[in-house]
């Protein structure tokens, strides 16, 4: 099916991942309303460590759109994500102190390392624009997935956690998150196979992350 984009076809092949990632049992018992608010909290210290090694991460991406890109508004949309990180590491320090949750002594767990570390391989020169904005499309997508699904129709999310789940379920951010992909789509039409397989198992690689990381709310590590 040459017809198809590259990206909905992934999603059609890894749907079992994707799913797996994007409808994890956190999030479901965030949208059901059974969720743990201990849990709730691990997340919030992780995710903050992880968005602070997010933001490097973006900008070498911003580096490679600025070299590698034949189309300028790549950069406009990258640095619009940078400063909504910058809104986001504000919103993780007011949103912490709201839950009591010390973020200097919060202690990044074995999964949370390694994602980082992840993050940083795809920060080398070496690593193709094609193939990290395509990790970065994947990355924004699932917390996009998962999060507008906790907003969506017969949620019963409580109250106290809607205004995390807007911050990456809303629409904007959708409408951030087609554009990444169409980007995305856009590269990889243009790519040999080397490039796209190799974007491929970087997907694959993120979701598997992304699972990981949410099992982390469970505590148990
Ligand atoms: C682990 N994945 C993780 N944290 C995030 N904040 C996002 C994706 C989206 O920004």
């Amino acid at each position: 099916n040459k017809e198809m984009l590259m990206i909905q076809k992934w999603l059609n092949q890894h749907n079992e991942l994707y799913t797996s990632a994007t409808r994890h049992p956190f999030t479901l018992s965030i949208r059901d309303g059974s969720v743990d608010l201990s849990a709730f909290k691990r997340w919030l210290g992780q995710d903050y460590i992880f968005v602070r090694a997010f933001v490097p991460f973006v900008a070498s991406l911003l580096l490679k759109a600025w070299k590698e890109s034949d189309d300028d508004s790549d950069i406009e949309v990258i640095l619009g994500g940078i400063a909504a990180l910058n809104d986001e590491v504000s919103w993780f320090k007011r949103e912490a102190s709201k839950w009591s949750v010390s973020l200097s002594s919060t202690v990044p767990q074995k999964t949370n390392l390694e994602y980082c570390r992840f993050l940083e391989s795809l920060m080398s020169p070496e690593v193709d624009y094609t193939v990290a904005v395509t990790a970065f499309w994947a990355i924004e997508a699932v917390y996009q997935e998962s999060y507008a699904h906790c907003l969506s129709d017969g949620s019963k999310t409580p109250e106290e956690l809607k205004e995390t789940c807007r911050r990456w379920g809303n629409d904007g951010f959708g409408q951030y998150c087609h554009t990444l992909q169409n980007i995305a789509n856009r590269r990889l039409e243009k790519s040999p196979e080397a490039i796209i397989s190799k974007a491929e198992a970087t997907v694959m690689r993120v979701l598997e992350y992304e699972v990981e990381f949410w099992n982390m709310s469970r505590g148990e590590t």
